[in-house]
């Protein structure tokens, strides 16, 4: 796909590019996405029904078992250029500031860090109780574990829908937002808030915003440039252009 030269001149110039990405960034490296994530075992249910405190309530071994499924799926697979490329951002821009709403870890596994994680990370346990991070429990064979330290249920340590999202990620992915001369929207579906809201205010503070998805969005009409298509295609096509800029 070529990349309209406009765009490589505002890239180039950019000294604070702010990127917010969804499970489609995930996709390519074989991670369902959210809302297609209920291949197979999980098909009769529904993300919202299942990614919710109450969910958790009435059926803590149901959901900590499909979080254990969708761990284990994580874990056999790895970053795909989308990733990798993001990565490599980090270094190329005066400052830069990479928010996800994925909580697969996939952009730290590519090498990138200080990763605003707004729906935290799979990978990470905690007691629901006190919402401590849990990393060991003696396997007593409960479904879901019991928390060491307060017996408490353990849980992964998700944002759930209905709950609020981490205090200094929000203010961090706002702030950031607001202040970017270039705000790139990879792979959501920009329906989920608050994450759904920051390119909107990206917009509004006047930067750049510029949505990559192959499907279109709320955020499509409003975007200065859309480019259709895969992250893992694209991405790695806009890097090359501006490396040449
Ligand atoms: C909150 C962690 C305060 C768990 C997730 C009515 C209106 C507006 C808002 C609300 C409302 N009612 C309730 C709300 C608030 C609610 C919300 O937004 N609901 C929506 C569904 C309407 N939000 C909340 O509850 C948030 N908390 O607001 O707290 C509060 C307090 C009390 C009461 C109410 C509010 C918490 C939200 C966080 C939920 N947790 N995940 C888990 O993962 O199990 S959200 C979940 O959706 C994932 O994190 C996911 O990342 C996120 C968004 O989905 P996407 O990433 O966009 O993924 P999706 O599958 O949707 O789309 C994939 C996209 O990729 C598609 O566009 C596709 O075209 C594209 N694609 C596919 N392949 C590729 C690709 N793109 C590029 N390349 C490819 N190859």
């Amino acid at each position: 796909m070529r990349i309209p030269a406009a765009l490589i001149e505002k890239l180039a110039k950019a000294r604070h590019v702010a990127v917010l990405t969804g499970a489609g960034v995930s996709a390519e490296s074989g991670v369902p996405t959210f809302r297609d994530a209920q291949t197979g075992l999980w098909a009769n249910f529904k993300p919202e029904e299942l990614a919710t405190p109450h969910a958790f309530h009435r059926n803590p071994k149901l959901v900590w078992e499909w979080y254990a499924w969708r761990r284990e799926t994580v874990g056999k697979v790895s970053p795909n250029p989308a990733h990798h490329v993001l990565a490599a951002m980090q270094s190329r821009f005066t400052r830069f500031t990479l928010i996800t709403q994925n909580v697969d870890g996939l952009h730290q596994r590519a090498g990138s860090h200080d990763v605003i994680e707004l729906h935290g990370n799979i990978t990470r346990t905690k007691c629901f109780k006190e919402g401590t991070v849990i990393t060991e429990w003696p396997d007593t064979r409960d479904v879901p574990p019991r928390c060491p330290r307060c017996g408490g249920l353990l849980r992964p340590d998700v944002v759930w829908f209905e709950e609020s999202l981490p205090e200094q990620a929000i203010t961090d992915a706002f702030a950031a937002s607001r202040t970017c001369d270039l705000f790139l929207s990879v792979g959501t579906s920009t329906v989920v808030y608050p994450a759904a809201s920051l390119p909107f205010e990206a917009l509004e503070a006047g930067a750049t915003v510029v949505e990559i998805n192959p499907q279109p969005t709320p955020l499509t009409a409003q975007a200065h440039f859309v480019l259709e298509g895969a992250a893992g295609v694209v991405l790695p096509n806009l890097l090359a252009s501006v490396n040449v800029a």
